[in-house]
């Protein structure tokens, strides 16, 4: 069966933190030169805003999510255990510029097919140019979670996105804009496919993923070639 995730329905859950906007469908955003058509996998996707510096594109074609999963599969840089209070039954792989007890570590670069879909992904979201030299990857078992944070930000700022394409098994992604208690906590199914896209009033999020769905993946995506027994994947795409 060819997987569709346009077809999924939005989320009831889904409503904006602050002022909502009705959810659109805009024009597919041209990313590639202007006078060649746009082949681009990313150009094809559905355009679902949230908010205001919230949109998920939906649907990667299958054949972009293998070649994604492809790219995990092939780096050099080794997944480690971060199984924690925040982060259970999760495996995470750095890539680019990190911080590690203040000091910093560069690892093996964002490769060049990941940094282009997501500087694809942020244009067609409407969060313009963006650069990422910086990357994390999440492999999530069966049960996995991952506790609530902020992505460190730019250095150019808020308005500069995060870019995070979901791989395999749903998952529920909660945010909230504070930590202040009270602060309304929404919830947003992520499917195989879609990429999160947050910046400017919500670069500052604080998200995380409370549960994976079993047994939702497209089963073409062979997730088994990380090795382990990860059930979703998410890259998330930052510029330092
Ligand atoms: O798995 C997800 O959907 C969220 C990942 C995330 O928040 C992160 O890596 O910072």
């Amino acid at each position: 069966m060819v997987y569709d995730a346009r077809k999924r329905p939005r989320d009831d859950a889904d409503a904006a933190v602050g002022p909502v906007n009705k959810p659109s469908s805009r024009p597919v955003g041209v990313v590639g030169p202007a006078n060649k058509p746009n082949s681009s996998p990313v150009a094809g996707m559905h355009v679902e805003q949230i908010c205001s510096g919230l949109v998920v594109l939906r649907g990667l074609p299958l054949a972009a999510q293998q070649e994604l999963l492809g790219e995990v599969a092939s780096l050099r840089q080794a997944f480690f255990t971060a199984d924690n209070e925040k982060t259970r039954g999760c495996r995470m792989m750095h890539l680019g510029k990190h911080f590690v007890g203040g000091k910093v570590r560069v690892e093996t670069a964002v490769p060049t097919f990941i940094a282009r879909l997501a500087a694809e992904a942020s244009a067609l979201a409407g969060a313009g140019a963006f650069d990422p030299d910086v990357a994390v990857i999440n492999a999530y078992d069966a049960g996995a979670r991952l506790g609530e944070h902020v992505d460190r930000q730019s250095r150019r700022g808020r308005a500069v996105p995060v870019v995070a394409f979901s791989l395999g098994d749903d998952a529920e992604f909660v945010y909230r804009r504070s930590w202040k208690k009270g602060a309304a906590e929404r919830t947003l199914r992520l499917s195989s496919g879609d990429a999160l896209v947050f910046w400017g009033k919500c670069r500052d999020l604080v998200h995380g993923m409370s549960r994976v769905a079993p047994g939702t993946s497209p089963p073409e995506l062979r997730l088994e070639v990380l090795g382990g027994s990860a059930r979703r994947v998410c890259v998330t795409c930052r510029e330092h």
